[in-house]
């Protein structure tokens, strides 16, 4: 992309998703593109705000680390392909899944085609491992998926890992054996390059793909893995195709994982990746479940950090997914119907510093949402909010509260403290929600105060 066309997206983003910095000059959100990112075809993603991630594959059947367990030598590689013996898929329902996923009020779903480990859930035409041809399920599992997806309107998400361990012509294998050195042997290096590029071409021409999910690009550079290359065979077939940033470069937005971002990120469009528990995929030791309450402050704090959440579930080897994993998002779900005005096509919130809490505005930046985080019965504070207020609505009821200012000094331009006391019929099982509906767009006072 040439540099002026870069700087020209760059500052239509700018205005488009973030009028209030425009207006105040106030920083904190960087645009940074990645190189042919298009905004437009960024829209449906930055207004989707939840996708559910899934890792679903042959290492539910022992409970154990997706392929790094024998990657990491945890088991041998052979106890670890016995589990394609196990794979059975016996209750696997697509249509209860993605029943459930458009119930948490998802709009996205991302589905694990491949994992490092080099099994297929498709019926992939190259000779490699796949569930239909190695397992007892004997089918291809991701296309009556990706079809109850598109049947209920939910983005198909394909995650598909650049890494394959197994493959006999990929480098990689055990920690710190690997097969042979890709510099050394370009010829070999093509023949793995050839076969994934050609599974990769398999997946956009089978399913179509809303977004495709890269995962294990620190293995090789760009130029190894050819990103470009693989950038512009996906977005020939589909241009609108949403990649993320897990192509050395060449994805179109970030990847924060299992960490809740403490400073927003510095890409314009972000998502956070993370488990229920500790673990991607099913492992049926691991009880350090996330309560719903967990899961709604996490995603509160990310929407309100202009970002999105693709929470995971591990369904078991026979498709079937643990009760905490289905209470987590049937919980979210109610909470979302109840408060989705505050986050689907919204953008992030107040700059820190001027309210203790997740917030976002509305598109247009005439209503600042509050998430009020640990559902508090005192009042709550928002500093430098120049606006007058036309009315603050209490979400999911018919409620309206009062404000008041504190501290204004006619003369100056200086706003004054926004007090909102919150009654005690402002409850929620998790976290209320305010709209505030304000005069005019949003304009900040980001200063030290004084006259
Ligand atoms: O190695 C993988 C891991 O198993 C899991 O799939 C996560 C999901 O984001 N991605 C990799 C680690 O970053």
């Amino acid at each position: 992309m040439k540099k002026g066309f870069a700087h020209f997206f760059l500052a239509v983003s700018c205005l488009f998703f973030s009028p209030l910095y425009s207006q105040t000059g106030v920083t904190g959100l960087q645009a940074s593109l990645k190189p042919g990112a298009d905004t437009a075809k960024m829209e449906w993603f930055g207004d989707a705000k939840l996708g559910i991630f899934i890792h679903w594959g042959i290492y539910a059947v022992n409970g154990i680390d997706e392929s790094w367990s024998f990657h990491n030598k945890k088991i041998g590689y052979a106890d670890y392909t016995k589990q394609l013996k196990g794979f059975t898929a016996a209750k696997y329902d697509p249509a209860a899944w993605a029943d459930l996923i458009k119930e948490s009020g998802a709009r996205y779903a991302v589905l694990t085609t491949k994992h490092h480990d080099g099994v297929a859930l498709w019926d992939s035409k190259q000779k490699h491992y796949s569930i239909p041809a190695n397992t007892p399920a004997k089918r291809d599992v991701a296309t009556p998926f990706f079809k109850a997806l598109e049947e209920r309107g939910i983005r198909k998400g394909a995650y598909f890992s650049l890494i394959d361990w197994s493959y006999p012509d990929y480098p990689g294998f055990l920690k710190d054996s690997s097969r042979y050195d890709a510099t050394k042997d370009p010829a070999r290096w093509k023949k793995f390059s050839d076969f994934n590029k050609a599974q990769i071409t398999e997946l956009s021409q089978r399913f179509n793909p809303d977004l495709i999910w890269f995962d294990g690009d620190w293995e090789h550079s760009a130029e190894e893995w050819d990103a470009p290359g693989i950038r512009q065979l996906l977005l020939s077939r589909n241009p609108k195709a949403i990649i993320n940033s897990r192509l050395q470069g060449y994805g179109d937005y970030e990847t924060p994982e299992q960490h809740t971002p403490v400073t927003r990120p510095k890409g314009h469009w972000w998502e956070l990746c993370m488990t229920i528990n500790d673990n991607w995929g099913y492992q049926p030791q691991d009880t350090a479940w996330k309560t719903p309450a967990d899961i709604i402050d996490i995603f509160a704090d990310a929407v309100g950090s202009g970002g999105n959440l693709l929470l995971d579930i591990g369904p078991r080897q026979d498709g079937s997914i643990p009760d905490k994993e289905v209470e987590v998002l049937k919980e979210l779900g109610a909470w979302n119907k109840k408060y989705g005005e505050a986050i689907f096509g919204t953008v992030g919130g107040l700059p820190k510093g001027h309210f203790y809490g997740p917030s976002t505005y509305s598109k247009d930046s005439t209503t600042l949402y509050l998430f009020l985080a640990g559902k508090p019965t005192g009042q709550v504070m928002v500093k430098g909010l120049s606006n007058s207020i036309k009315q603050i609505r209490v979400l999911g009821t018919n409620q309206t509260l009062p404000h008041r200012i504190v501290g204004k000094i006619s003369w100056s331009k200086v706003p004054g403290l926004v007090f909102i006391d919150i009654p005690p019929t402002v409850t929620d099982k998790y976290m209320p929600v305010l709209a505030i509906d304000l005069v005019g767009k949003i304009n900040l006072y980001g200063g030290h105060g004084g006259l």
